[in-house]
């Protein structure tokens, strides 16, 4: 199944801003879903943990933190 984090973002300061990161986030590969709050400072990310995989194949270990 898919797997989800919050990120810590910092700078942001306007929806703009908000937008960039959802749009750099929706645009890399993995990734389902991705939702920025300004005013929490953060991203919810839901992403294929075949990201990990992908590490892993290329030889080395890949663990997802926190
Ligand atoms: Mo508007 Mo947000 O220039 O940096 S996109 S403040």
């Amino acid at each position: 199944g898919m797997r989800r984090v919050q990120v810590r973002v910092a700078g942001m300061t306007c929806s703009a801003c908000t937008g960039a990161v959802e749009a750099a986030l929706s645009g890399t590969r993995g990734v389902r879903r991705a939702a920025v709050s300004l005013l929490q400072n953060r991203a919810h990310v839901v992403f294929d943990p075949a990201l990990a995989k992908a590490i892993e194949d290329a030889g080395f270990d890949a663990a997802l933190l926190q």
